[in-house]
């Protein structure tokens, strides 16, 4: 059987490193795909930089001609992944123009580009649970979901721009006859996760504060704890606390290294369509709390985190809790970690 080719856009990011890793170990020729940036923007795939099936290539997604000159020169691909986008819902608020031309036109120029080059690659997009927003579904329990058949209701400039993206998706596979399918996908985390997105911002602070910890302890001295609002005070020694923002929402958290398991088994799929990947369970951002810092020895947290209106936004999703029994059913794909054990994962990764 021929050697497959995959171009993945969006390389550099969470998702992107452990999708080329995972086409790798298939046996792929990975394109991977990444904008031009002032410094090194390729910390998550050093490991593969080597790799002499991984070939890097520079392209931006709001640049159509760049994005030709990529198809032109790869013009024998079999799968095309697009996971690049101003991903972060906060910052969409602060640049929704720039969040449009990314995340929703960046998909349609890649789209356009394979449509009018005859590019004959099955397409693969990055939809988003923020597409739901204040919209769920009741089951026979009277417990909330979202499924493949949840309207579309979304709270953010991110969550309209992966609207339209996931649209524009649906017409080229509908009236474009490209094998396009877009996975809903629930939030997804792990030691990859970019620092400022809510688990990893909590581990991140865990794990820098025990190491400040165990060198501000000082054997001989008894510990005093000083109370200040904003520091943890060590006998004389300053940390600052976790500043967060709203603690009462719910999300649906998987492991981002499962679900781009996913990713790939849609396009192995005859028929294109669109799939929900999730877990099934929801937590509330106390919840993470709880877990992560139990997980070294504090039971309560609330001396440790300040709630801080700067990371609250305009509008919220209040409540995401997926429902992938069609994934599960059509792709034989399930989540493999539990919340705990993801919590748990990110926690001592930080730690050390
Ligand atoms: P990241 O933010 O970690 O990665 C986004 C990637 O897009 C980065 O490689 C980034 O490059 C790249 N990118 C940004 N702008 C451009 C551009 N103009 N041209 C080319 N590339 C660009 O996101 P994740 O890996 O977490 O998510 C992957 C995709 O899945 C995204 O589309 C996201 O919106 C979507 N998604 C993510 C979920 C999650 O929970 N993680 C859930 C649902 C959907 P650079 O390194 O230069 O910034
Ligand atoms: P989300 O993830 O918006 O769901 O989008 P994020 O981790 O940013 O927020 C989750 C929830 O935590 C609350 N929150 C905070 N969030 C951040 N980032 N920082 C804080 O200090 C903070 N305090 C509380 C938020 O208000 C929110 O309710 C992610 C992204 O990966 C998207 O690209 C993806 O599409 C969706 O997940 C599914």
């Amino acid at each position: 059987m021929d050697q497959k080719k995959a171009i993945i856009f969006g390389v550099t990011g969470q998702d992107g490193s452990h999708l080329a890793e995972l086409l790798l170990s298939k046996g792929y020729i990975v394109v991977g795909v990444a904008r031009r940036a002032s410094t090194d923007n390729t910390e998550r795939i050093k490991g593969i930089l080597s790799n002499k099936m991984f070939l890097m290539e520079q392209s931006d997604v709001t640049d159509a001609f760049s994005l030709i000159q990529l198809f032109n020169k790869h013009d024998n691909v079999d799968e095309v992944y697009n996971l690049a986008a101003q991903s972060h819902v906060a910052v969409s608020f602060k640049q929704p123009a720039l969040t449009w031309d990314i995340t929703a036109k960046g998909c349609l120029n890649i789209l356009q580009c394979m449509f009018d080059l005859g590019i004959k690659a099955r397409f693969y997009q990055a939809s988003s649970s923020e597409m739901y927003g204040k919209h769920y579904a009741v089951d026979q329990d009277g417990n909330k979901y979202q499924d493949e058949d949840t309207k579309f209701m979304p709270q953010s400039p991110y969550a309209i721009a992966k609207c339209a993206a996931h649209h524009i998706t649906r017409l080229f596979r509908e009236g474009y006859g490209i094998h396009a399918s877009a996975g809903i996908l629930f939030n997804h985390e792990g030691p990859r996760r970019g620092e400022t997105f809510v688990t990893r911002k909590i581990t991140k602070w865990i794990g820098d504060y025990t190491k400040w910890k165990n060198r501000a302890v000082n054997p001989t001295q008894p510990n005093e704890y000083n109370f200040d609002p904003d520091n943890i005070i060590i006998n004389e020694h300053k940390f600052p606390k976790l500043r967060l923002g709203n603690l009462e929402a719910f999300r649906d958290w998987g492991y981002a290294g499962d679900y781009v398991e996913a990713m790939w088994m849609m396009l192995q799929q005859e028929s294109p369509q669109d799939y929900v990947i999730c877990t099934g369970e929801t937590h509330t951002i106390r919840e993470f709390l709880d877990v992560a810092f139990k997980h070294v020895g504090i039971n309560d947290w609330s001396d440790y985190v300040v709630q801080d209106p700067e990371f609250y936004r305009p509008a919220e999703v209040d409540y995401l809790r997926g429902d992938c029994s069609k994934a599960n059913k059509v792709l034989g794909w399930k989540p493999k970690h539990s919340f705990e054990d993801l919590t748990k994962l990110m926690v001592d990764h930080d730690i050390s």
